[in-house]
């Protein structure tokens, strides 16, 4: 055993050496101009983003495999520090977190796998992947030559790297991990903050190279990356990237599927021609690796989700939110990857010959002693062009490429799409058309009361809350003293209230008065509104609500949430009052939560109106179901479209929060696949809800008695919420055209 390990070792050696620029001894993994090369082979590697903690653990293998199906080589995670670290020191790594389980199963499905550790990781997710508490650390600053930052950045590298190498995870241990990707897109803010930029960078290079992966580092759009660390392009189209030395292979981190939701938002879509297109463009450029971002964009379940961001983070994704592959995008992609395969050994080998063929027209060749693959490409988006090349003539269509396996014959083209799209219905669950709802009213605090503290002037949200709850009630008394007047008779005093965001209710007297909220641009919001006052005291209970912190810009950390003023009272005889100043009582989330209505027991401990007493359309409810399981496995959501905003939980498992009341903004024009995508992203969903449809995990189910909860903040009518499937069907004619 041991003589035949030294041969093969021995082989092996002789085939990094004839096959590569770099003659490394040690490293299983390595790279040259052309393309990252593992166990001495040159390889065109197709990767896709599947992130761990967006769908449940027992959705992973099927995600995998279908990946793999897909003709993907390698999944691409980042590594989620918040849902790790919850509390300094207090780890977590089980259910949706268990990451080493996640990359075992990768193996298991013989794929390779892209570790993008970061820490930081932006993917429109809670603080960027940041631990809320890491912001209270005295003298912190993200991201930036600061030793607590680096101090915590490293602890927590070194802790993830330990467990890959404990449970022999990378590649030089026989294990699936090929790259590691330290920071994430760091260059553009290096460029804004200059010095100190440059010295993190540097360091943070040195600090994941001291770890010894035996693997390469990547960063992520970042010019300046260290010799040591490859650099690596995101985007739309890539194929002009160059890396950060002649040595580097050129490789695509971020190729964009689709794109995000907020909440407010039109939903975008990029057509499975244009990203064809763009991935062929970047192959044909000499380009090795590419990434889908995202392969699998899942559901940003409980509070993970960054600001604004809606619960929904299918991204237009091959395969869909539920894990169904999305047609023909998904297919259209098979085929793709399987044409490249067929090229591998031509691109591996030469660098292409690039000739003209018109105006718009290109030819690229490799060609090696034994093989040859072309790709002959129109960049015209608005006209087809007929070409000659080789002896014969192809047809293109505007912005397309043909690909040519043997230099001959066209196997594919990108905007051929070759593949029925299916049409998605979500369809009422049969049993369940309507659920049996009881309604609990949340108490709105008074000051001075249990569980309050008073405080002078206004203080911000999260350093309060430190994130626990979304909700935060800035709480004082109104009082119109007898000798006080309102300005004009029969006027009601105008009531003005400046927030850093996210969304606001307010409560005069224990009515609401009305709400107010911003946006993913805008998140800063004034409440602005007239208010009924009564001679004496009266109640100001202002109930403001984060909706996911920052999770990108330079030094987001720095970023408010809530009420910070000026608060105004205008139209009393007295001049304008500044109640920025008042003492002020605050508390911290809402009754249901501290009794934790969510769960069995929870709800137990208060008294749920049924029936004719249930609460219709007002705010600040709690509304309890239970409900059976549909057989079959087709996946499940909720329709929330008659409720406003708020949050839902399953059996305990909070699915995320709802506001399918935010309805998205702007006017959708219909989007040609043809070259318009990189300036003006393709929407749809324009007037309608941004989400109305919330993703419900089959495995968080039971056949029976399941518990729903629902926490309203602005009313809606409970009677209108349905479970649904969600089954997609061919449709019969080929489109060309696709979303
Ligand atoms: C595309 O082709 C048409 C027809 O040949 C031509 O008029 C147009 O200028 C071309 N567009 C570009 C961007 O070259
Ligand atoms: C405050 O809480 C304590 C302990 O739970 C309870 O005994 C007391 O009655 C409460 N006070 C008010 C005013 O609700
Ligand atoms: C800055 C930024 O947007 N970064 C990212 C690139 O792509 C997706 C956007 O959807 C993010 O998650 C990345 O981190």
């Amino acid at each position: 055993m041991g003589l035949n390990l030294r041969n093969k070792a021995w082989i092996f050696l002789g085939i990094i050496c004839c096959s590569s620029l770099i003659c490394s001894v040690k490293a299983m993994v390595t790279y040259d101009h052309k393309a990252v090369i593992i166990n001495g082979q040159r390889r065109i590697l197709l990767s896709g983003s599947i992130h761990y903690p967006r769908s449940t653990a027992e959705m992973w293998p099927d995600l995998i495999q279908k990946a793999k199906e897909g003709g993907l080589d390698v999944i691409q995670t980042y590594v989620f520090w918040n849902g790790h670290e919850p509390s300094p020191g207090q780890y977590y790594f089980e259910d949706r977190y268990d990451l080493v389980k996640f990359v075992k199963l990768v193996q298991q499905a013989g794929l390779y796998v892209h570790l993008r550790i970061g820490p930081y990781v932006c993917a429109e997710w809670n603080l960027g992947g940041f631990p809320v508490w890491l912001k209270y650390v005295p003298g912190m600053a993200f991201r930036t030559d600061n030793e607590p930052f680096k101090a915590a950045m490293q602890k927590f590298t070194e802790k993830i790297v330990g467990m890959m190498k404990e449970e022999k995870l990378f590649e030089t241990q026989g294990g699936p991990i090929i790259l590691s990707q330290i920071e994430n897109e760091y260059g553009p803010i290096e460029w804004e903050i200059g010095a100190p930029g440059k010295a993190y960078t540097k360091w943070a290079a040195q600090m994941a190279e001291g770890l010894s992966t035996g693997v390469p580092w990547i960063m992520c759009k970042q010019d300046d990356a260290p010799d040591s660390i490859i650099n690596t392009c995101n985007g739309y189209y890539c194929e002009n990237f160059k890396p950060n030395s002649d040595n580097k292979p050129k490789m695509w981190t971020e190729n964009w599927t689709g794109w995000f939701t907020e909440f407010g938002g039109a939903v975008p879509y990029r057509p499975a021609e244009d990203i064809a297109f763009s991935v062929a463009r970047f192959i044909q450029n000499g380009g090795s690796f590419i990434n889908y971002y995202m392969y699998h964009g899942g559901t940003n379940f409980d509070r993970t989700a960054g600001e604004f961001m809606a619960t929904s983070y299918d991204y237009n994704a091959p395969l869909d939110e539920y894990g169904l592959p999305r047609e023909p995008k998904y297919s259209h992609l098979t085929k793709l990857h399987k044409v490249i395969k067929l090229c591998e050994p031509a691109l591996v080998s030469v660098d292409p010959t690039v000739t003209s063929l018109g105006d718009k027209q290109e030819a690229h060749v490799f060609k090696s002693k034994s093989s040859c693959s072309a790709f002959l490409s129109n960049y015209n988006a608005s006209s087809a062009a007929r070409v000659s090349f080789g002896g014969s003539t192809y047809d293109l269509p505007p912005w397309s490429v043909s690909i040519l396996p043997n230099c001959k014959t066209e196997y594919y083209n990108t905007a051929k799409v070759q593949v029925s799209a299916r049409s998605i219905h979500m369809k009422m669950v049969p049993t369940n058309t309507q659920l049996s709802w009881g309604s609990y009213s949340e108490e709105i605090p008074s000051p001075n009361y249990n569980g309050t503290f008073t405080k002078d002037g206004l203080v911000e949200q999260i350093s309060i809350t430190r994130d626990k709850t979304d909700y935060f009630w800035y709480l004082t008394d109104i009082t119109i003293g007898a000798d006080e007047k309102f300005l004009k008779t029969g006027e009601d005093p105008l009531l003005t209230i400046e927030s850093a965001g996210h969304a606001l209710s307010v409560f005069v007297n224990g009515q609401l008065a009305g709400t107010a909220y911003g946006s993913l641009e805008k998140p800063k919001l004034t409440f602005s509104q007239k208010i009924k006052l009564t001679a004496g005291v009266n109640k100001l209970a202002l109930l403001s609500i984060a909706v996911g912190l920052p999770n990108v810009g330079l030094h987001y950390e720095t970023r408010n949430t809530g009420v910070l003023g000026p608060v105004t009272l205008e139209g009393v005889n007295s001049g304008t009052w500044d109640m920025s100043k008042w003492k002020w009582s605050y508390k911290i989330g809402t009754k249901g939560e501290a009794l934790s209505l969510h769960t069995v027991t929870g709800s137990s401990t208060v008294e749920w109106k049924e029936g004719s007493l249930v609460a219709k359309k007002q705010p600040l409810t709690w509304y309890k179901s239970t409900f059976d399981t549909t057989a079959g496995n087709e996946p499940l959501a909720l329709d929330m479209n008659t409720m406003g905003k708020g949050q839902v939980w399953i059996n305990g498992q909070n699915i995320g929060r709802h506001w399918p009341a935010y309805k998205a903004r702007g006017k959708c024009e219909r989007c040609s696949y043809a070259g318009t995508f990189n300036e003006k992203k393709c929407l749809s969903n324009c007037g309608e809800a941004s989400q109305r449809w919330y993703h419900v995990p089959r495995s968080w189910l039971k056949p029976s008695a399941n518990l729903i909860v629902v926490l309203e903040e602005w009313g809606g009518d409970p009677n209108g919420i349905s479970l649904v499937r969600r089954t997609s069907k061919k449709i019969a004619s080929e489109s060309i055209f696709s979303g």
